[in-house]
């Protein structure tokens, strides 16, 4: 669906509607942009406009039987994830009573805030609205998918998703294959289906969890709508623009051709945001990307003889932790216990058609340069631990918890309190603390600082000094704290203390990360409340975290979606540029994003600041 051709006006329905996943399985039901799954690929040219009908044509219930199985493992010791069925779960009543709620996010999009689709704001069947799309931004592939409060991962799942592509002239002048037939979305997701009494397959789409594991691992792999496809590829470099589109699962890609990895034939040229500063390859263990991360490739076959095949394997345990495996192995990636009964991905079929590569330019991005760290220093601090909190009896809560300094009572050096500076009144105090070679200021949210202060706290230690924070916000619900000021940068810091890896994502404009490092944390037993969380943080290594927490190169970019892995602190520089407004920042793996790991922030033109009392 191209916009230009429609004057930039477009209408998307959405819509129950059959599907097929594979050529050996009966039809789905499927709710769908357009009754397509993925949705129609939306392609826009940077600086025009396009405004969107979003015409809500859903009928209930949730085409997707939802189930919590009883057990882990079947009797023979399978994890359930791994295998199709509701393995003695019953079908959730309350999703099956969905009668089709919806509200469409573009992701990646720089989307006024009202056109951003926010989680409450839902359009009822029968109903529709008009979103206006400014496209101020580089080409970069984005996608849009429904957003409901609580229920993304239902409605997502059940076929709610679809690419959008923006263009821009650079991508022109450095010639880059544009539409068919060299360039090819790949949106990867997987998905799992219910049996009837005899064992076989119904097709109808199953989202299962277990009493251990709370995201949905499906066993099948779906490119583009399909189970395990093959793909004929001419003798001919090919530009992939890929997405993982799945609800939690991180995948690590390797292609394989003859029983070895091909990782050097794979060239990297865009992220989330779009072109990197350079062409780079891909990391030698494979391509990372946990749910919503992006990755433009080349690939070039046309030293290939006709009917050579290459197979993209999926070497990710799940949940993903950050572990590594072996690229030579990946063959033999599969993994009941790391949820990964199938490896394969897709396959590619060289087939007789010769062009010769274009060379490729050294310089690919100029729009942009890395963080400059001086400049940051004394830039708002914002912190936000992602802790899990287990339940008896019902599925772990997960929360992005925001923090706010408190004063220490021995009144120590560095935690001298310091005035107001230029920030306006929204700020009552700043403070210094030391990281490491750094000293840094922390923003205090007007209100939240308590010099008296006795309830739990987070200590983080780095270089000896330690500072306090008490938690101000644990649940989408509670109240705002951030308040970031356009166009000025923020260090956001995610700090992890849970066992998995959470792609962190912020609406509106795209950030930078700084650095990635690691820590180690202790939390006094009992001490994860609902609200609050008693912690002790140092900076540096844990003995047993086998983590190199590095930055890959093909993270050094634009991004808007970053890995935060166990036992890591991850600092991203923010900035938002032009649109103010109610917005939402999330852990991507949509089952955690639906309880409770989102937070909403509202960005503020400066000379509002002032009267924010
Ligand atoms: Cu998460």
């Amino acid at each position: 669906m191209i916009a230009r051709e429609q004057k930039g006006r477009l209408v998307v329905s959405m819509r129950l509607s059959k599907h097929q996943f594979h050529r050996d399985l009966r039809l789905s039901s499927v709710w769908g942009y357009d009754g397509t799954v993925p949705g129609p690929t939306i392609e826009v040219e940077r600086g025009h406009p396009v405004a969107v009908e979003w015409r809500n044509e859903l009928k209930g219930p949730l085409p997707v039987v939802v189930t919590s199985a009883p057990q882990h493992a079947d009797a023979s010791g399978v994890p359930v994830q791994c295998v199709p069925g509701l393995s003695g779960g019953t079908a959730d009543p309350k999703t099956a009573a969905f009668s089709g709620h919806a509200i469409v996010h573009l992701h990646g999009g720089l989307t006024p805030a009202v056109y951003d689709g926010w989680a409450e704001n839902l359009i009822a069947p029968g109903q529709s609205l008009v979103f206006y799309y400014p496209m101020d931004q580089r080409a970069a592939l984005l996608w849009y998918h429904d957003h409901v409060m609580g229920v993304t991962k239902f409605d997502v799942y059940a076929g709610l998703s679809g690419l959008w592509i923006v263009r821009d002239e650079r991508e022109r002048e450095i010639g880059l294959p544009e539409g068919p037939p060299y360039e090819i979305p790949l949106l990867i997701q997987d998905r799992n289906f219910e049996t009837d009494d005899k064992g076989q397959l119904t097709g109808r789409l199953l989202h299962k969890t277990d009493p251990e594991v709370m995201e949905a691992f499906p066993p099948f792999t779906v490119v583009n709508g399909k189970i395990w496809p093959v793909l004929e590829v001419h003798q001919a470099q090919y530009r992939f623009r890929v997405l993982n589109g799945s609800n939690a699962r991180t995948y690590r890609l390797v292609l394989f051709k003859d029983g070895r990895p091909e990782i050097n034939r794979i060239i990297q040229i865009g992220i989330d945001h779009g072109l990197l500063g350079s062409p780079i390859s891909v990391p030698s263990d494979g391509l990372l990307l946990a749910s919503a991360e992006r990755a433009d490739l080349l690939i070039d076959f046309s030293d290939l003889p006709a009917g050579s095949e290459l197979t993209l394997f999926n070497t990710a345990r799940a949940p993903f932790d950050g572990s590594r495996f072996p690229a030579t192995n990946a063959e033999y990636a599969a993994d009941l216990d790391g949820l990964l009964p199938y490896p394969q991905v897709m396959r590619f079929r060289v087939v007789a058609g010769r062009t010769t590569p274009q060379p490729l330019p050294k310089v690919l991005a100029t729009d942009y340069s890395p963080p400059i760290l001086r400049e940051l220093v004394a830039a708002p601090h914002r912190v936000i631990v992602l802790v899990e909190r287990e339940l008896e009896g019902e599925p772990n809560m997960l929360t992005l918890r925001e923090l706010a300094p408190v004063a220490e009572n021995d009144d120590s050096e560095h935690m001298k309190m310091q005035g107001m500076g230029e920030m306006g009144h929204q700020w009552m105090d700043m403070k210094q603390m030391h990281m490491g070679e750094r000293s840094m200021q922390v923003e205090i949210p007007k209100g939240e600082i308590s010099h008296d202060y006795r309830g739990p706290t987070v200590t983080v230690t780095d270089a000896g000094q330690t500072t306090r924070y008490r938690v101000v916000a644990s649940h989408f619900e509670d109240t705002t704290t951030f308040f970031p000021v356009l166009d000025q940068h923020e260090v956001w810091q995610l700090l992890n203390l849970t066992g998995d890896t959470h792609p962190i994502h912020l609406h509106l404009d795209p950030f930078q990360i700084i650095s990635r490092r690691p820590i180690r944390y202790k939390i006094p037993k009992g001490a994860i409340e609902d609200v609050t969380i008693s912690a002790a943080v140092e900076l540096e290594r844990d003995p047993n975290d086998t983590l190199d927490h590095q930055i890959d190169d093909n993270e050094r970019g634009l991004k808007d979606t970053i890995r935060v892995n166990p036992n890591e602190i991850v600092e991203i520089d923010v900035r938002f540029t032009k649109y103010c407004g109610r917005y939402m920042y999330h852990c991507h793996i949509l089952e955690h994003e639906d309880r409770d790991m989102m937070r909403p922030f509202v960005t503020m033109p400066r000379e509002l600041m002032p009267f924010m009392a």
